[in-house]
């Protein structure tokens, strides 16, 4: 039931592995857990939303094809079940995740609910600005939805900056940063993990992506290879996508197949961040690098790119590393260091973890949101 200080929110988001989705749903189920009425608003269940839960309602978007259709009416679809979930449990607010093409709907809602009944607040990830919205096909529409949003967040500064500079906008942007369950990703406590993946002696190096070319997998594989010249080591390759053929014909062209362990798309990714010793995420840019945090809340040290978001939670040297994404040699120079000095890697680790817990619980990132949704009603 809600109280007196919660919220009535519908939330949209994609419901399949990804991190918009997975900050969306993890979102979602805190305010849940604080009394707010959550309602997902989505094509399928949340891939994190798995049990029933009080206060959360999922409703299904159907998509109601027709043979004279070119491609499934999803945007209008989505955008008539919002605006029935709004009137029918009097929402006060529809807050969607990724512009395209959510932000499209929810305007779309509002407009057929009423102006002035329900605020929309959009949130941009990262690839909704930098490699999609900015396309011509899509950008007046991105920019008109940005525009008219009730409220517009993104997960850093440097995405807010993006955001304003590609489209030219004057509109106040708030930053709220992506956030990790720091309860559910936490150091290894069962060691004896790492032996499904490696021998006593060696050290495991991990990456877990979508496996677009924005990712840059070929980087890490090549970054593994010159630390497999040196010393022990395994590589484990989490997530799917449709760089992940060419990434698998490579491991082959390079003789490296035995060192290398696929392991598809996975929902256990708690399980499997803490048996690493070291983080790959070599992207050309991220709009945060939700999984970059992840693997520092499980006290493993990352190795990230100098450009996009990470810079706003890795410090170099300190809690993390920083390189130009081309940086190949640099990168592999200083994974052989880090696996090399257990002290190193492990000091590393827990100023990662402190990093986590301190300025990026799912608790506290979570009341921010919370602010924004007074500030708006
Ligand atoms: O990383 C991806 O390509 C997936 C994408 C998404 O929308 O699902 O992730 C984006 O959103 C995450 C959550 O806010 C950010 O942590 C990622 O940095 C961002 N990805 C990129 O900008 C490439």
């Amino acid at each position: 039931m809600k109280g007196a200080d919660s919220f009535r929110i519908g939330i949209t988001c994609y419901p399949f592995l990804g991190g918009s989705g997975i900050v969306a749903t993890e979102l979602g189920m805190e305010l849940a857990a604080r009394g707010h009425e959550v309602h997902f608003i989505t094509s399928s269940q949340p891939i994190r939303l798995k049990t029933f839960k009080s206060n959360i309602v999922f409703h299904q978007v159907n998509i109601d094809n027709y043979p004279v259709f070119q491609s499934p009416p999803y945007v209008l679809n989505l955008a008539v079940k919002m605006a029935e979930v709004a009137r029918g449990r009097d929402l006060d607010i529809l807050h969607v995740h990724y512009a395209i093409p959510h932000a499209v709907s929810a305007y779309l809602a509002r407009e057929i609910v009423g102006a002035g009944r329900i605020r929309f607040i959009t949130t941009l990830h990262g690839t909704d600005i930098t490699l999609v919205g900015n396309r011509p096909s899509f950008y007046d529409i991105t920019r008109f939805t940005i525009e008219r949003s009730d409220v517009v967040t993104t997960v850093s500064e440097f995405l807010r900056r993006k955001t304003l500079e590609t489209f030219d906008l004057n509109r106040e942007i708030v930053v709220i940063p992506n956030f990790v369950d720091t309860r559910r990703f936490k150091p290894l406590d069962v060691p004896h993990r790492r032996d499904i993946f490696a021998a006593t002696g060696e050290k495991i190096l991990l990456h877990a992506s979508n496996f677009r070319a924005v990712k840059r997998a070929e980087t890490v594989v090549h970054v593994f290879e010159r630390v497999a010249r040196v010393m022990p080591v395994r590589l484990l390759l989490m997530g799917d996508g449709p760089e992940i053929s060419a990434i698998d014909r490579m491991v082959g062209e390079l003789g490296i197949r035995d060192r290398v362990v696929f392991l598809g798309g996975s929902e256990s990714v708690d399980e499997i961040f803490p048996v690493a010793d070291l983080f790959l995420l070599p992207s050309r840019h991220e709009g945060f690098g939700l999984a970059a945090l992840e693997a520092m809340s499980c006290a493993v040290p990352v190795i990230g790119t100098s450009v996009g978001g990470m810079p706003e939670f890795i410090r170099d040297g300190i809690n993390g590393f920083l390189f130009d994404p081309d940086d190949i040699d640099g990168m592999a120079g200083k994974a052989v260091e880090l696996l090399g000095d257990d002290a190193l890697r492990m000091s590393i680790g827990k100023n990662a973890r402190c990093t986590a817990v301190q300025n990026y619980s799912r608790e506290k990132i979570v009341e921010k949101y919370i602010e924004v949704y007074r500030t708006v009603l």
